[in-house]
């Protein structure tokens, strides 16, 4: 089975998981997100993509959900002390071998998709890890000037992780995204698949920068399986990150529902076949298969359970929408869970 997962960092590494204990014999194809990636203290950092890389590599510190286990802060201290500013960026010491890999290979020339490619000869995430373009997309938060009032432009590690997105957003900007490609791979593992599935990402600044690369959105609608989403959103709260931050600046509700709208249905024009949503959740995505499912990762059995539900829905087909399912009602017999 060819699967292909759109996934950011935290909450699609987890998700990545669930899929391959799913689907321990799948094809499993990830296109990750490389708006967050930014350049500190002269090196290029991935964070999604360390972040798929270093979970499903078992490298990753649990806790924090991203950067590495057993982790040590020696040359952050060493900066702090020079006064080298971004000082309010953790880069831990493991995690600055894989930046120093990464720089000396991008500087020499080689696209992100092979770097990617070399640094996951060590980890073997059991999938194959796609950055979404190998062209630099950064996203920028566009913000009030603390002092001024006047609309700036930070980088969205900035405003996330300096400012814990405490500033107001007016915009969110792709810079570079107009001219960015699908990495190699990408639109023919997205026409290919059997099931195309959005992690519970952000559907903003990860799904959406993903979707924003010219060609990708095309392809995954043009798939031969099945698109099925997992909303990030559960009883109207984020479970993790900052997606309730985002999704008002987009003029998204901060709901299941209002993502599931958000994406749209694909026989009308959107992305979606199915949308899984907490169940109780009732969310109504004219056009889609909403099934309410549990949707908390909250343990290796619950995380498989999900990505299973998504497989489940991948590979039936349509179900009659059911009146009892608007209201995230009991499951009825036929391909119910
Ligand atoms: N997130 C934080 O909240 N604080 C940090 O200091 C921090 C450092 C960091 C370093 C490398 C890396 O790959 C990720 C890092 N992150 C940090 C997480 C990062 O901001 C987020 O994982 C994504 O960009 C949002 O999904």
């Amino acid at each position: 089975m060819q699967i292909v997962v759109l996934a950011g960092g935290v909450g699609g590494a987890r998700f990545l998981r669930g899929v391959l204990a799913a689907a321990p014999g799948a094809d499993v194809t990830v296109v990750v997100n490389t708006g967050d990636d930014v350049t500190m203290h002269g090196l290029r950092i991935c964070p999604d993509l360390d972040t798929v890389m270093y979970t499903l590599g078992n490298g990753i510190d649990e806790e924090r959900g991203w950067g590495r286990r057993g982790e040590s802060w020696t040359v952050k201290n060493e900066l702090a002390a020079y006064g080298a500013e971004p000082t309010w960026f953790g880069l831990g010491d493991r995690d600055l071998a894989t930046h120093l890999v990464r720089t000396r290979m991008l500087d020499a020339g080689y696209p992100l998709s092979e770097v990617t490619a070399a640094l996951s000869t060590r980890w073997q995430p059991g999938v194959r890890l796609l950055p979404m373009s190998d062209q630099r997309v950064e996203t920028h938060v566009v913000v009030a000037d603390p002092e001024t009032g006047r609309p700036q432009a930070i980088h969205f590690q900035e405003w996330w992780v300096r400012h814990r997105a405490s500033l107001e957003a007016s915009a969110f900007v792709q810079v570079g995204v107009d001219r960015a490609r699908p990495a190699p791979g990408v639109v023919e593992a997205l026409t290919g698949a059997d099931a195309v599935l959005l992690a519970p990402s952000n559907p903003v600044v990860s799904i959406g920068t993903v979707l924003g690369v010219p060609g990708i959105r095309e392809a995954l609608r043009g798939t031969a399986g099945r698109v099925v989403g997992v909303s990030p959103i559960v009883g109207g709260e984020v479970v993790r990150g900052m997606a309730d931050r985002c999704l008002p600046v987009v003029g998204v509700e901060v709901s299941a529902e209002g993502v599931g709208r958000h994406y749209g249905a694909r026989s009308d024009g959107g992305l979606l076949d199915a949308w899984l949503v907490q169940t109780g959740d009732g969310a109504s995505v004219p056009g889609v298969d909403v099934r309410p499912v549990p949707l908390l990762m909250s343990s290796p059995e619950t995380t498989e359970a999900l990505a299973r539900a998504a497989l489940d829905a991948a590979v039936e087909g349509p179900r009659p929408p059911h009146p009892s399912h608007a209201q995230g009602g009991p499951r009825d017999g036929a391909g119910g869970r």
